[in-house]
């Protein structure tokens, strides 16, 4: 019995073990995966089999699964919140840094079709921002063709690439910090001489800043709640009259998402 018990666990020794959010791989009738909040775990027995199929828009693989990790997307982009004039500040809880020391926050990072209805292709939740702005995500490998990259931030407007980009390479590179146009619509604001950023303020994700974004905060500014939390907009941990100067002119000007 226990020479069955071993064969069985040498026949799904080929494990794929990734510390990001991945889709769910090929997985055969004798696998199985499993995910937790921070790992994903795929078994599979190999298949014998293997072929890649490629169209404009996708790239099939059949056989031994292949996971997320074989491309590369070199990001920048600021936060309004964060920024302190020249990088982002690290965001807080109440105890310090929230994340390891240089990054200042997460995000989300999509990937969607370039045509209507500008399919959502791949989705990583937990990406991670640098002070700096820049970012290293890990994209699967049938992402090809042209396609738009979109981010997501707890207390940030959704914010498209201005066009579609190539996804030829395996090395993708995308900076929305250079000209108000890398983001579509132009939806982006100066924080400092050509330097620019997504717009803080939407922490109630609709899609708008405006005054129901207010109304959300107003229980937590009241009482200067301490925390990780969305109503601190400049993420230093604390919610208050700070954070409403972060928000005041995207809520003057009725600041919108604008999409493809
Ligand atoms: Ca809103
Ligand atoms: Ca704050």
């Amino acid at each position: 019995m226990k020479n069955i018990f071993l064969k069985i666990v040498f026949m799904i020794l080929p494990v794929s073990f990734y510390g990001q959010n991945i889709t769910s791989l090929v997985v055969s009738s004798a696998g199985d995966f499993y995910t937790t909040t921070n790992y994903s775990l795929s078994v599979t027995v190999g298949e014998p089999i293997i072929e890649t199929y490629n169209s404009e828009l996708y790239k099939l693989n059949t056989g031994f699964q292949q996971g997320v990790g074989n491309r590369k997307l070199n990001l920048k982009f600021y936060l309004e919140g964060l920024f302190n004039g020249t990088e982002m500040n690290q965001a807080f809880d109440d105890a310090g840094p929230v994340f390891p020391m240089g990054i200042a926050d997460k995000f989300q990072l999509t990937v969607a079709k370039s045509n209507t209805p500008y399919d959502l292709l791949y989705t990583d939740t937990n990406a991670l921002l640098n002070s700096n702005g820049n970012s290293l995500v890990s994209l699967p490998a049938y992402l090809t063709g042209n396609n738009y990259i979109v981010l997501h931030h707890r207390n940030h407007l959704e914010t498209w690439s201005s066009s579609p980009i190539s996804f030829a390479s395996d090395t993708i590179s995308y900076n929305f910090t250079t000209v108000v146009s890398k983001a579509y619509g132009d939806n982006q604001k100066e924080v400092a001489p050509g330097i620019f950023a997504i717009l803080v303020g939407d922490v109630n994700q609709d899609g708008v800043v405006d005054i129901s974004d207010l109304v959300a905060m107003d229980a937590d500014l009241t009482n200067g709640t301490l925390g990780y939390i969305v109503y601190d907009l400049n993420g230093d941990g604390v919610v208050d009259i700070s954070d409403l100067v972060k928000i005041d002119e995207n809520l003057t000007n009725g600041v919108v998402v604008i999409t493809p």
